[in-house]
This record gives structure tokens, C-alpha cells and sequence, in this order.
């Protein structure tokens, strides 16, 4: 029972995903420029001086977490933005804790006004002197499997992986999604 509900999971990610944010997922879509910053941020990463590698990503700052609680019991989605004020770029490469049985960067991408999500096993990268932001209908951390149901109002433990093997723990509160937060 329980493998054969894992391997629906991932069904369920996009089924739940397509369904919740199609109607904000036009909305951001709008906004999504910003989703490929990396070319920009690597030609400027590579102008900069050269730095100790050490100087990367100390500085780099979690802003705004918060865990969609999904109304799918085995799903929730986590959201937050990285800033960079360093002058080399930074990769987010894994989100990690005991809250999921897996947990994948994602991006949602509209085509043909069709929302699909699409995996980012390589990470995400934080511009340098820039922001990596994480948000409903863009890129996010999907929590595959939970371990317990989410209930808003409660804090889920998770842990960023960046380049040069920095590591943020960081409590995340759970909410849920509002017709009023939708429209903000
Ligand atoms: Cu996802």
C-alpha cells in the first residue's frame, strides 16, 4: 500500500499543482522574467574580483519562509527568498528535513495555458548582489510524502544546502493559501 502510494506522488504534485495555481500561475507568469537570472549573474559573477570562495555565500539571508499547506495530505509546497548581497553568485542546491520522505526544487511553467511542474535537480542560483525567490506559481521545494499532515500554525524544520557547503536551518510556518493572500 504504502510504495504504491509513493509512486503516485509524484502524479499527485502536478495534478494538485495544475489544479491550485492555474488561476494565480497566470498572474505570476507574468512576473516570471525574473526566473532566469543565471546568464546575467554569471557574466557578472565573472567580472567581479575574485574573492576567497569563503566570502560567497556567509552572507547570503533567508527572507519571508512559509510551507503551503496543500490540501493534499501528502503535499505542501515551501517558499522563501534568498538574498545575496555578496559579489559571487550562489547556488541553492537542496532543501532537506524530517517533515518529507523527499523534497525536490521545482519550477511551475505555463504552456499552452497548461501549468506543469518541472524538476531542478541541478538547484537554483542566487544572483550575485541579487535574489532567488521562491513563490506560489514560480520556482519552490515541493515535500513529497509527509511524514504528518500540515496544519497552519505550525512550524516546519527545514534545511537549505547552498554552494561551499553552507547550510541554513530554518523554521518555516505553515499557512494556508486565502483568497485574500491570492490577490495580494
Ligand atoms: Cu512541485
Amino acid at each position: 500500500m504504502k510504495s504504491a502510494r509513493f509512486a503516485t506522488a509524484g502524479v499527485l504534485c502536478l495534478v494538485v499543482a495544475c489544479n491550485q495555481t492555474r488561476e494565480q500561475t497566470s498572474e505570476a507568469a507574468r512576473d516570471a522574467p525574473s526566473a532566469e537570472p543565471a546568464a546575467p549573474a554569471e557574466a557578472k559573477a565573472a567580472a567581479a574580483p575574485a574573492r576567497p570562495a569563503s566570502a560567497s555565500t556567509e552572507n547570503v539571508s533567508v527572507l519571508g519562509p512559509w510551507v503551503w499547506a496543500t490540501p493534499n495530505p501528502r503535499l505542501a509546497a515551501a517558499y522563501f527568498t534568498l538574498k545575496n548581497p555578496g559579489t559571487k553568485s550562489a547556488t541553492l542546491l537542496s532543501v532537506s528535513g524530517d517533515a518529507a520522505a523527499r523534497i525536490e526544487l521545482h519550477e511551475s511553467v505555463e504552456e499552452d495555458g497548461v501549468v506543469r511542474m518541472v524538476p531542478h535537480p541541478e538547484g537554483f542560483e542566487v544572483p550575485a548582489g541579487g535574489e532567488l525567490e521562491l513563490e506560489r506559481g514560480g520556482k519552490h521545494a515541493m515535500l513529497i510524502g509527509l511524514t504528518a499532515p500540515l496544519e497552519a500554525g505550525a512550524t516546519v524544520k527545514l534545511t537549505l544546502s547552498l554552494s561551499e557547503g553552507r547550510k541554513l536551518d530554518v523554521d518555516f510556518p505553515v499557512r494556508e493559501a486565502t483568497e485574500s493572500e491570492e490577490s495580494e
